[in-house]
């Protein structure tokens, strides 16, 4: 967790602070009697007087994320055409389109854009998931597309209102629906020449308040060389426009990461094809797109990059994903909005048990914000309390 996400639970955290304190002291005094044991490469514990067991903890937490499942929120931005649906079906191996439930959520925005999203219940061997992709059919369609990012700033603003509007109420529940939206895939026609001042706008713009994850849509119409010319210019244009797209190079979290997320942005953005058809090739069973020429395998990464695609969503960074939503992305606006909340509300000294001030591990210039504007000493009383 990035120090801000640190802060945001300690309040909520007193009551455990004791009992980490506990486990301090214990583990002083409960040292393995023989240190070595391990270090000899002894594997099984069966009549082993120094195992404790620690590492139970992660079947533990297996076992609980398998029962709890998880959630995706996974937003969807191109001009219409351009294989937004059909890429989230080959993701998910249609299982989108043929399992959708409880359209739960429509929001009509009149003029530019309508925003949908459908939640889907999946489920792979025995791991459960809620998927919901939000659609945005409308985006870029109109002659006029000036501020067209404008409605989707907002739905994405308004689902972390959502989630602040539960974590600041008493009743919390024991778990708050998280409907904040963790990564945006942003489809670029397959023109071959350059980014367009809409694609440039929108992604300046919303790189600031939730992951872009840019692919070329439609990659077969491209030839190989243009494919790589587009790609190389497309990240030469993200440079120069100050867009940070993910996995953002300042999140990395230590070297081998920082190894990992380079070959991806090395790469970034995917030339991906999509398909919800099955072929027989080779007597396997494929997605793909049947041409007069052959067939597309979607997931042959000869074929086209949807398999690093699919890999970088689902397979290898989907937590990574869904952590800096909530400890960056969230953080901020959370932390923006307790500011202007805050600013509006004037205190009492004689209300607030004094509390000398002190770092608390925050960024300078938002730590300083916040203690102007009274939320620091509030939150510090609070603890006091507790
Ligand atoms: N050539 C090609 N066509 C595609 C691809 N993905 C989707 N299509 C086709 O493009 C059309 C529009 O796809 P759709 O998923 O409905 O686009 P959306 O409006 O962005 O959701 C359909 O006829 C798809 O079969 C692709 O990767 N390559
Ligand atoms: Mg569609």
């Amino acid at each position: 967790m990035t120090k801000l996400g640190h802060l945001v639970n300690k309040s909520m955290d007193t009551l455990g602070s004791e009992v980490s304190l506990c486990h301090i002291s214990m583990s002083e005094s409960t040292k393995p009697l023989h240190p070595n044991s391990q270090a000899k490469g002894e594997k099984s514990h069966g009549g082993d007087f120094s195992y404790v067991g620690i590492d139970a903890i992660l079947e533990q937490m297996r076992r609980k994320a398998m029962k709890q499942g998880f959630e995706l929120n996974i937003m969807v931005v191109g001009q219409s055409g351009l294989g937004k649906s059909t890429l989230m079906n080959t993701l998910f191996k249609s299982k989108v389109s043929r399992k959708s439930v409880q359209p739960n959520l429509e929001e009509r925005i009149p003029k530019t854009i309508e925003i949908k999203s459908i939640s889907h219940d999946i489920e792979e061997k025995g791991v459960r998931m809620k998927l919901t992709v939000i659609d945005t059919p409308g985006f870029g369609d109109q002659i006029n597309n000036e501020n067209c990012w404008q409605p989707l700033m907002r739905f994405i603003n308004d689902q972390y209102e959502a989630y602040l509007q539960e974590e600041i109420n008493i009743n919390r529940k024991k778990r708050i629906p998280d409907s904040r939206v963790h990564c945006c895939i942003y489809f670029i026609p397959p023109t071959g020449h350059c980014l367009r001042p809409i694609d440039v706008e929108f992604m300046r713009r919303l790189s600031k308040v939730v992951n872009i994850v840019p692919v070329i849509a439609k990659a077969d119409t491209l030839t190989l060389e243009e494919r790589d010319y587009f790609k190389q210019t497309i990240r030469e244009e993200l440079r120069a426009n100050g867009i940070d797209v993910y996995p953002q190079k300042e999140f990395d979290d230590d070297a081998e990461d920082r190894l990992i997320n380079d070959k991806i942005r090395e790469m970034i953005p995917f030339a991906v094809v999509g398909s919800d058809q099955e072929y027989q090739v080779n007597g396997k069973r494929i997605l793909g797109r049947k041409t007069k020429w052959g067939t597309i395998e979607v997931e042959n990464s000869t074929h086209c990059e949807f398999a690093h695609l699919r890999d970088l969503l689902i397979r290898t960074h989907m937590q990574n994903i869904k952590d800096i939503t909530g400890s960056i992305h969230y953080e901020m606006y959370r932390v923006r909005r307790l500011n202007e909340s805050n600013a509006n509300i004037s205190f009492e000294p004689s209300d607030l048990p004094t509390v000398e001030p002190k770092t608390n591990g925050l960024p300078e210039e938002l730590s300083s914000s916040l203690q102007t504007n009274g939320v620091t000493s509030q939150h510090k009383a609070l603890t006091h309390e507790m």
